[in-house]
């Protein structure tokens, strides 16, 4: 192992060179499938990862369940007091985590770190949240009842997260969860399965500090075979997926036909829309880090640009300006700004996106390849790097597959309008409804934007780009997105099952709506 990884998987206490086991379960196993962790920099194997058998599946399913008995009885206060210890925990091992989301994943040091810290974040609103999931007192219509609405904790959460936010997505789940009462069961990415032992050792530690189950916070590192065991096990009262929209549609049939609850966070085709009125000083730079940030991995990477005929060119000429100073580098040095995409499959995704553009007579201002061995220095070659790239079709028609696919690349397309609700409408026409944001100083254009005949995203921006969202609201898209609202705003009320309790406190016990049944 390179000297690079191998001091940040000891920082963490994984294992250097030897097998690393992937099942948590209040003990560490692993004698399923061999997961190799890839370096998407370098293409290093970082770690052989020993994944979930269908035994220790079933296993950790039932010590999950098994720990949900108990942590379910803990008052929430308390359980606030855990994830007050898991903020701590993780905040002490910020830039050892985030390092390792950079070699594992690929995206930059201060993006590595940034997710990090929207766990610890978020584990910070739990601590607040676990004293105030409160339920109401509903005024009865019979004399001497009391109508409560009463949380409480659902079961166990089946987290499925994906490869782009291999720290932060479970974060949200966990935080939520565990201040809910209930136990977790993470299945991640089968290509960031590091990353995942790195924060469950981190989590576990703080339950078996504080004498509690560790299958409160378990862990199944696996392939499609362990996400299907999870998705499809009547033990999971709520599956919680991040992925694509294929896989989602799946494994929402799947859990409505054993009626489970089921949150899902697919796909984005996020559209920032530049009016003539915007100012270009904060709107060139918001799309460059949309669209070329995370190497446009993020569900929220902005893939649309709308522009207004009238600032077109110059909106352009500096985009591409920026485009130009970018070169391919190591995620882990702090001057990078474009690491690798993911995996070699992410390369053959970006290059088929761009020919379907090129065949599609799009223009393409920049970029349009994949940087090939030569283009590449030292360790680089190994790498996934792809050129960041700005395409203009001939015209927008989001009926097409050019507009309306979401390809996981730094693949940006553009075109221009004349209205602004022509731009809305375009915005809106995609099966996407994730991520939207316009660019504007007019507030009549804010109000049409924000409004009923605005954008039908989940996130609707004024002068913000579209990734980047902030902890405290609710996240989540609309449409093929999946509804899924995770994070802040009410999306704890997901994590719980409601109970709507009639009490009678009086010595009579008459119907509802009047009902005599007296013989
Ligand atoms: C994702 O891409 O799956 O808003 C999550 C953002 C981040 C989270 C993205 N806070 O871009």
């Amino acid at each position: 192992l390179s000297s690079r990884a191998s001091a940040i998987l000891s920082a963490l206490d994984i294992p250097t060179n030897q097998e690393v086991p992937g099942v948590y379960d209040g003990t560490w196993g692993g004698t399923g499938d061999i997961l190799e962790s890839v370096c998407p920099t370098t293409g290093e194997v970082l770690a052989r990862v020993q994944s979930a058998s269908p035994q220790e599946l079933q296993t950790a399913l039932d010590k999950t369940r098994e720990a949900y008995e108990i942590i379910r009885s803990v008052p929430a206060p308390r359980r606030g007091e855990l994830l007050r210890q898991i903020r701590e925990a993780l905040a002490a091992k910020r830039d050892e985590l985030g390092a390792l989301v950079s070699l594992e994943m690929g995206k930059i040091r201060t993006e590595g770190i940034g997710e990090v810290q929207e766990f610890v974040d978020i584990a910070d609103y739990a601590v607040g949240l676990s004293r105030m999931m409160n339920g109401r007192v509903v005024a009865s219509e019979r004399p001497g009842h009391s109508i409560l609405e009463i949380p409480n904790p659902l079961g166990v959460v089946g987290v499925l997260s994906a490869f782009n936010f291999p720290v932060a997505v479970y974060g949200w789940n966990l935080a939520l969860s565990l201040a809910a009462g209930n136990a977790t069961i993470w299945k991640p990415s089968n290509t960031t399965p590091l990353c995942s032992v790195a924060v469950t050792k981190i989590i576990a530690n703080v339950l078996e500090s504080n004498g509690l189950p560790g299958a409160v916070a378990g862990l199944v590192t696996g392939g499609r075979d362990v996400g299907e065991a999870v998705v499809e096990s009547s033990s999971v009262d709520m599956v919680s997926f991040t992925g694509s929209e294929n896989v989602g549609r799946q494994v929402g049939k799947v859990v409505q036909a054993r009626f489970g609850k089921v949150l899902l966070e697919l796909g984005g085709n996020n559209a920032a829309i530049v009016m003539p009125d915007a100012d270009l000083e904060l709107a060139v730079p918001a799309v460059f880090f949309g669209a070329v940030g995370t190497a446009g991995q993020r569900c929220t990477s902005t893939r649309r640009l709308y522009l207004h005929r009238s600032i077109a060119p110059e909106f352009l000429s500096r985009l591409q300006a920026l485009y130009a100073s970018l070169r391919p580098g190591d995620p882990l040095e702090s001057s990078t700004l474009l690491g690798p995409v993911h995996s070699r499959a992410a390369v053959g995704i970006y290059s088929s996106a761009v020919n379907r553009l090129r065949n599609a007579g799009a223009e393409i201002l920049c970029g349009g390849s994949a940087f090939s061995e030569t283009d590449l220095v030292g360790e680089l070659q190994g790498g996934n790097f792809v050129r960041p790239t700005i395409a203009v079709p001939k015209s927008v028609d989001v009926k097409d597959e050019i507009w309306k696919t979401e390809t996981f690349a730094p693949i940006l397309t553009v075109g221009v309008f004349d209205k602004l609700e022509e731009a809305i409408a375009w915005n809106n026409g995609v099966p996407q409804g994730l991520s939207s944001s316009l660019w504007t100083r007019d507030v009549r254009n804010v109000g049409k934007w924000i409004g009923p005949a605005g954008s039908d995203c989940g996130i609707v921006n004024v002068n913000v780009g579209t990734s980047g969202a902030e902890i405290g609201a609710a996240f989540g898209g609309n449409k093929s997105t999946g509804w899924g609202r995770e994070s802040g705003g009410d999306a704890w009320k997901q994590y719980v099952r409601w109970s709507a309790c009639t009490v009678n406190f009086s010595d009579e016990a008459p119907l509802a709506q009047g009902v005599n049944f007296t013989p």
